[in-house]
C-alpha cells in the first residue's frame, strides 16, 4: 500500500499480502532451487542450523541434513507435486544442532519451499483429536448444536481464550453465531463486522489456503534474504505456513487488544462460508501437527455443516409441501377465485410468518389481520406492477416506497407480495408490523478506518465498542426460507388458478 495516498478502503483490497517478503519468528523457512541448492532463507537459520543466512544461501540443503530426513523431505516433496498440497513431517531432527522440528514442504511455482518449527515442550499430546471429534457430530441435533459444541471443542484443544464461528453475510459482512470461551474475556457472540475487516485477496487466499496462525502480534517479522528490490520480485508466500500477516491486520488485532490469532476456512460448495476464529490474550501458536489436524477437521466439519444446512432446507421445504397439498386438496369449483384464496388465509399464514394476509384481486380486497387500507393498497400495486417481475417481492420499508407513508396506528411497516396473474396485477399480500431492530456492530461499521499521526496512513478502527443501529420504520427481515416458501406459494397459486378455472369452464359445458 502507497501509504501517500489518500484512504481509501480499497487500496486494502490491492495489498498483496502474499508478497511481503517475511516470515513470523516462530519457524525456519528456505527457498531451494531445483537443484536442491537453497536460494533464500529467513535470517534465522543460525537457531535451526547452527549458519548464519549468509552461510546458507547458495549451500545445498544437504549441508544441514541427515540423509535419511532429507530423503523423507524428497519424498515429500514429490508427493506434493502430486497433491498440490504442503506436506509434513513431524518429531524431525537436525543433528548438527540437536533441534526437534515439524516439516512443511511444498512448490510455489518457482522454488521448493521448506518450512521448520521447533517443537517446544509444553505441546499439546499428539494422540489424532479429529476421530474424537468426528464422533461426536451424531449427538447434535441440529446445525446450530454442531456449530456450538465444535467451538467448545476447539477452545479445550486448543486453549485459545476465545474460539469463534464466524459466519459470512451475502454482503461481505460477518456474525460471529457461536463462541466458546475462557472466562476472563468479553463475549463476542452476536456481533457483527463490516466487510472490509477481511479484504478481498484474503479471502481468496483463504479459500486457498485453510489455515493461517499469528503467534504474536508483538514479535518482529524476519525478513527473507537476500531482500528483493519491490514486493513483485518477492517470493510467493500463498501457501507459507511462516508466512508473516499484513502490518494493518496486526495493527487491528493490537486495536482489539489481541496477541495471537488462529483462523481456519470454512468452505462450503466452494465458497468462503465463514472462518473458525481464535484469538489468544498471550502469544500462542499450537503446534504443527495440532494445526494440520485443525485444517483436516475443518474440512469435514464443513462437509457436515453443509449436508446438515442442506436437510434444514428440506425439512422446510416438506413443510411448503404440506401446504401445497392441503391447498390443492381444498380447491373446488364453486365460488370466486378471490374468497377460495380467502379461505386458505390461515393455512397460508403458516407458511410465511406475518402479522397479516390480504388478496387483492380484480380490485376486490379481502385481509386477515392487520392490513393497510385499500388506498395504500391501491398505492402499493402500483409500485408492485412497476417492478417487472413476476416473483415474489419484499419490502421491509413501506415508508421507502409509498409516497407520504407512515405506519400509522396498523403499525405496517414490510410486505412479502406474490404477483398471482400477469397484469393489471393480483397479489397475494403478506404484511408484517414495525418492530425496533437492533443489529449490534463491533464499532462504527462506516468508520472501519481512522487517520494515524502522521496523515493519511491508513489504520484500521480502534474502537470495537458496541455500535448499535436501530431502525423503527422496519419489519423483521425477510429471511431467504420466507421468501423460497412466498416463491412456492406463488407456484401453488398458479396451479390453483388454473384448476379453478378449468373446473368452472368444466361445470359451464
Ligand atoms: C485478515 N481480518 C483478517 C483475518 C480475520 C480478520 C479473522 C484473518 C487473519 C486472522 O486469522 O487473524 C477479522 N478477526 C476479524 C474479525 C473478527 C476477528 C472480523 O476476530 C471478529 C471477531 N482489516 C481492517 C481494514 C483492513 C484490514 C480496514 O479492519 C484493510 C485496510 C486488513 N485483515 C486485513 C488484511 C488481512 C486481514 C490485509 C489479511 C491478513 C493476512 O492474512 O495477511
Amino acid at each position: 500500500i502507497d501509504v501517500d495516498k489518500p484512504v481509501d478502503l480499497t487500496n486494502c483490497d490491492r495489498e498483496p499480502i502474499h508478497l511481503l517478503g517475511y516470515t513470523q519468528s516462530f519457524g525456519c523457512f528456505v527457498a531451494l532451487r531445483f537443484d536442491w541448492i537453497i536460494a533464500y532463507s529467513s535470517a534465522n537459520t543460525v537457531d535451526y542450523f547452527g549458519a548464519g543466512s549468509d552461510e546458507v544461501i547458495g549451500s545445498p540443503l544437504k549441508t544441514w541434513i541427515d540423509a535419511q530426513t532429507l530423503h523423507d523431505i524428497r519424498s515429500a516433496f514429490q508427493a506434493s507435486t502430486i497433491t498440490g498440497r504442503n506436506e509434513r513431517l513431524f518429531s524431525r531432527h537436525i543433528e548438527s544442532t540437536g533441534v526437534s522440528v515439524d516439516l512443511s514442504i511444498h512448490h510455489n511455482g518457482t522454488f521448493i519451499i521448506i518450512e521448520f518449527e521447533k517443537i517446544t515442550e509444553n505441546r499439546i499430546p499428539e494422540d489424532s483429536f479429529v476421530r474424537s471429534m468426528l464422533s461426536q457430530f451424531q449427538r447434535y441435533a441440529n446445525s446450530q448444536e454442531l456449530i456450538q459444541n465444535t467451538a467448545q471443542y476447539i477452545q479445550f484443544l486448543t486453549g485459545f481464550d476465545r474460539v469463534m464461528v464466524y459466519q459470512f453475510l451475502p454482503d461481505g459482512a460477518g456474525e460471529v453465531i457461536a463462541e466458546a470461551k475462557n472466562e476472563q474475556v468479553d463475549s463476542f457472540l452476536g456481533l457483527r463486522y463490516p466487510a472490509s475487516d477481511i479484504p478481498k485477496q484474503a479471502r481468496a487466499l483463504y479459500l486457498k489456503n485453510l489455515l493461517r496462525v499469528i503467534h504474536d502480534v508483538d514479535s518482529d517479522p524476519v525478513p527473507i534474504l537476500p531482500e528483493a528490490s519491490d514486493s513483485e520480485d518477492s517470493i510467493d508466500l500463498s501457501f507459507s505456513t511462516l508466512r508473516a500477516v499484513s502490518p494493518i491486520h496486526i495493527e487491528y488485532l493490537k486495536n482489539m487488544g489481541v496477541k495471537a490469532s488462529m483462523s481456519v476456512s470454512l468452505i462450503i460448495n466452494g465458497k468462503l462460508w465463514g472462518l473458525i476464529a481464535c484469538h489468544h490474550y498471550s502469544p500462542l501458536v499450537p503446534s504443527y501437527f495440532v494445526r494440520t489436524e485443525l485444517e483436516l477437521f475443518a474440512e469435514i466439519f464443513s462437509l457436515e455443516l453443509s449436508s446438515r444446512l442442506m436437510r434444514e432446507r428440506e425439512q422446510e421445504s416438506n413443510r411448503v409441501r404440506n401446504v401445497h397439498n392441503q391447498i390443492m386438496a381444498s380447491i373446488g369449483s364453486e365460488g370466486s377465485l378471490i374468497s377460495l384464496l380467502e379461505k386458505q388465509f390461515s393455512t397460508m399464514r403458516a407458511l410465511v410468518h406475518c402479522d397479516g394476509i390480504a388478496a387483492i384481486i380484480d380490485e376486490d380486497y379481502r385481509t386477515d389481520g392487520t392490513a393497510i387500507s385499500i388506498d395504500w393498497v391501491n398505492q402499493l400495486t402500483r409500485y408492485l406492477n412497476r417492478q417487472a417481475s413476476s416473483e415474489v417481492i419484499t419490502i421491509e420499508s413501506l415508508e421507502k416506497v409509498l409516497k407520504n407513508y407512515d405506519t400509522g396506528s396498523e403499525k405496517v411497516a414490510g410486505v412479502l407480495a406474490i404477483p398471482v396473474s400477469k397484469s393489471p396485477r393480483d397479489y397475494l399480500l403478506f404484511f408484517r408490523n414495525a418492530q425496533t431492530q437492533t443489529v449490534n456492530w463491533a464499532g462504527n461499521p462506516e468508520k472501519p478506518v481512522s487517520f494515524g499521526p502522521n496523515g493519511s496512513r491508513l489504520i484500521p478502527r480502534s474502537s470495537f465498542a458496541l455500535w448499535q443501529q436501530t431502525h423503527d420504520d422496519r419489519c423483521e427481515h425477510w429471511t431467504d426460507v420466507d421468501i423460497r416458501s412466498g416463491d412456492s406459494l406463488r407456484v401453488t397459486l398458479l396451479e390453483v388458478i388454473i384448476r379453478h378455472f378449468q373446473e368452472r369452464s368444466d361445470m359451464q359445458l
